[in-house]
């Protein structure tokens, strides 16, 4: 059967009504809009403005550092710099990016529901999300602070700088998280369609449950350390003050506990993205799909208990530190099976090379060399030498820009015939993201050098026998950002001028394909039955497309 024949054959469900980005014109039907597609596509627009202003003080941060003496800010600019860069990141582009963009987008869709379980609970999370942005990017315009993202006491307690805001607003991102991890978990157990059994359920759906399921418990702690740290420095109660009585480890402590499980928030839903992606791409069911299921949920439960991995130094006590050692390895394990799981897929699968899938490649190697580095700095008696230095530096960079940001790419590209209707340039995409990775693996490959050889984190200037290496990084980096803009600029061009897509370009069993391109404002004219799993590659196009509408 054709293309064209294929596309009649999905048509007939969606033929008369508008999809979702032409139903309700106006500003009003989107700024009031319900529509949990809408609101995805609203929350790109924010963290994608945030990508590029975490972006930008990243790229001062390397100009300095291309020299070893001071050249371009002062010294408590940059303080306040590598600060700004990383509450923006961590908070408004990293935590939100995934969960609040594709799986506001997709898990209806996913689980053939209609909306989200609590759309207008979904719309105040958007609102609650500005809001909070608003405020912290207050805090910056306010002088900004130079605590770093951590805020370790006492010296957030005590610095003249604007931390309330920023912590303010950073409580009320939190909020924002709060509500929509709720969303997602009871849209999980009650708005799948009929027929959908638990096993089902598709790994990026999996995915986001597990991570909601860790916002939901993390969140709260972190709202109470920063708003600790937030009295204390307006009242100086001193509750993590030495000199006054208090305790400054305990401020690790609480802040971790949040900060810990948060890595996997920002990991998990790349995972998910990855799962689904090499699935597709491979034509092939994930080579074991409890596997991944279940890995998700033990790195969500495991990674509350490892927080202590970041206070090896603090003052822990070497029985304690081996203990919180081992339990970090035991999270690495389920990663580990993540990572065969994938691998394995792969195995005598028709493989096919378009960006999302050479996204997916660049996402096993960065986690895995991310995720080694890792096991190493859990290993006490090396992280006494690395703690504080690149090497860190390096290792969640790794991770979190070589493996997260390469799913939320994996993802923008994957999904966005779905989401826009067209089909993006694959030259440009591969090119794109070829340059993504060089750029990424110069930026930071360098740092674990540099960090080895005892480069301290949160320097502005060095001795000058760092500065072939920290060239280098900086020149990466201006690569980096420069192959992000070129991949911003091939999505937007697509937007308008892309061939139209057809409803199932991948060729993907996904329940998502299901929906009309783009899909209509209920996403499915008749409320769907499922009969078959998202992953089941024996059936033909039209066999698989036939257990799904009812008709
Ligand atoms: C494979 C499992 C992992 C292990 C065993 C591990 C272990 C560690 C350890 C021991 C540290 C503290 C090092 C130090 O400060 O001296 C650390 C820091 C860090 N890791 Fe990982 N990690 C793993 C995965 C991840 C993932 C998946 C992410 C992010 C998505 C991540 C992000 C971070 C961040 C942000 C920091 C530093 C925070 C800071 O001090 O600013 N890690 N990791
Ligand atoms: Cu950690």
């Amino acid at each position: 059967m054709s293309d064209a024949q294929a596309q009649d054959e999905h048509a007939p469900e969606a033929g008369h009504e508008a999809d979702y980005l032409r139903a309700d014109g106006g500003l009003r039907g989107w700024l009031l809009t319900i529509d949990h597609k809408r609101i995805g596509i609203m929350f790109y627009g924010l963290v994608l403005l945030f990508l590029l202003l975490g972006g930008l003080f990243a790229m001062i941060l390397r100009a300095e550092l291309i020299t070893p003496e001071p050249t371009l800010i002062q010294a408590d600019t940059y303080n306040r710099m590598f600060t700004l860069h990383g509450v923006i990141m961590v908070w408004l582009f990293m935590i939100p990016s995934i969960p609040n963009v594709f799986g506001n987008f997709l898990l209806p869709l996913m689980l053939g529901a209609k909306d989200l379980a609590f759309p207008r609970l979904n719309l105040a999370s958007l609102y609650v999300f500005a809001l909070g942005a608003l405020v912290t990017l207050g805090g910056a315009v306010a002088g900004g602070a130079d605590t770093g993202w951590t805020f370790y006491a006492p010296y957030s307690t005590t610095t003249p700088t604007a931390v309330v805001p920023i912590v303010t607003g950073i409580f009320i991102l939190g909020v924002s998280s709060i509500m929509t991890g709720l969303n997602f978990i009871v849209t999980t157990h009650t708005m799948r369609a009929e027929g959908m059994t638990w096993t089902r359920v598709p790994l990026f759906v999996w995915a986001i449950y597990a991570t909601s399921v860790i916002i939901l418990f993390a969140t709260p702690v972190l709202g109470m350390s920063i708003t600790l740290v937030g009295i204390d420095h307006i009242y100086h109660f001193g509750i993590f003050d030495p000199a006054l009585g208090g305790d400054p480890v305990l401020f690790q402590h609480i802040f971790w506990f949040y900060s810990h499980p948060a890595v996997y928030i920002m990991i998990l839903p790349a995972m998910g993205v990855i799962s689904e992606v090499v699935s597709t791409f491979c034509q092939k069911p994930p080579a074991s799909y409890m596997a991944i299921f279940i890995s998700s949920l033990g790195i969500a439960f495991v990674g509350f208990f490892t927080w202590g991995h970041h206070m090896f130094v603090a003052g822990m006590s070497t029985f304690d530190a081996g203990v919180f050692g081992a339990l970090s390895m035991f999270v690495a394990i389920f990663s580990a099976i993540k990572v065969f799981t994938w691998v394995a897929t792969m195995y005598r699968g028709s493989i096919r090379f378009s960006t999302p899938m050479l996204y997916f490649l660049f996402f096993l190697f960065l986690f895995v060399f991310g995720g080694m580095t890792g096991v190493a700095v859990a290993t006490q008696s090396l992280d006494v030498h690395w703690h504080d230095t690149y090497f860190v530096v390096a290792h969640f960079h790794f991770i979190m820009v070589g493996a997260t940001l390469t799913g939320f790419l994996a993802a923008a590209h994957y999904w966005f015939p779905k989401m826009f209707g067209r089909m993006y340039s694959e030259r440009m995409g591969l090119l794109t993201s070829a340059a993504v990775f060089a750029g990424f693996f110069l930026t930071f490959f360098p740092q674990f050098l540099l960090g080895n050889a005892g480069m301290p984190r949160r320097y502005y200037a060095y001795p000058e026998r760092f500065q072939w290496l920290n060239a280098l990084s900086s020149g990466g980096s201006f690569l980096l950002g420069g192959a992000l803009l070129l991949t911003l600029v091939n999505l937007l061009v697509a937007l308008r001028w892309g061939r139209k897509a057809t409803p199932n370009p991948w060729d993907s069993r996904g329940f998502e394909w299901e929906t009309a391109t783009m899909p209509i404002k209920h996403n499915f004219a008749v409320p769907p039955r499922i009969q078959r799993g998202p992953y089941d590659y024996h059936l033909t196009e039209e066999e698989a497309h036939a257990r799904v509408s009812p008709g």
